[in-house]
């Protein structure tokens, strides 16, 4: 059996969610840091692994995969543990509808060469990308914050992909100052999720390296 490799980066909202992923499922793994802040990922001995120059791709079975959302789908396939979407089709489509309002709608926009291109392209400063983020992170939770159930996690009682991806987006909330107290059922979703061992142990903090 192949060596699975993760390439991670600790504060990457991205990788964050594949490491919940892996940790409730489970799997054991290797971590190479790629590092952001010194901008690694672009280096061609990231690229060669993955063109985009993004985090987080992981090397499984032989495979190289990119993409958060692709590699948990290929670790939801192919491994045991709690399944991260439901398998009635419509709850299903509910599930990956909340999952993408932060993958496809809130994150992309706020990513760190978004973020680098309104600075050195745009000339926008510091309050401009501010207010950026904001917009894009409230107008995001808003929608997820009107779906979320009252109770509970998106997923019930253990976390499924909804839940992976909200986690880490609340963090990048946290992390650049975005307000986010008019989302009382995401927080306390965040908060319960977060007190589950293997959401823990994939935390930021834990990801740190030493
Ligand atoms: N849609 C991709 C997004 C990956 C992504 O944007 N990762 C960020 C870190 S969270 C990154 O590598 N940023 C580097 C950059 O913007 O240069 C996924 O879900 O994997």
């Amino acid at each position: 059996m192949t060596e699975t490799v993760f390439y991670d980066y600790w504060r990457s909202s991205a990788a964050y969610r594949v490491r919940i992923v892996l940790q409730l499922k489970g799997i054991a793994y290797r971590t190479e840091q790629v590092d952001l802040g010194a901008g690694e990922q672009t280096g061609a001995r990231y690229r060669e692994l993955n063109p985009q120059g993004l985090i987080p791709a992981l090397a499984i079975d032989g495979h190289l995969i990119t993409q958060s959302l692709a590699i948990i789908d290929y670790l939801d396939i192919t491994r045991g543990g709690p399944a991260m979407l439901p398998d009635d089709p419509a709850a299903r489509a509910h599930t990956l509808a909340q999952a993408l309002i932060v993958a496809a709608d809130i994150h992309p926009l706020n990513n760190l060469r978004v973020q680098l291109w309104l600075r050195d392209e745009l000339g926008a400063d510091q309050s401009t990308r501010q207010r950026w983020m904001a917009q894009w992170m409230t107008t995001g939770f808003a929608a997820l914050e009107a779906q979320a159930p009252e109770q509970g996690l998106f997923g019930g009682s253990v976390p499924n992909l909804a839940d992976v991806c909200l986690v880490p987006q609340l963090y990048n909330a946290r992390r650049f100052d975005i307000a986010v107290d008019a989302f009382p059922r995401l927080l306390r979703i965040d908060a319960e999720a977060r007190a589950h061992p293997a959401v823990a142990a994939a935390a930021p903090e834990a990801a740190k390296p030493a």
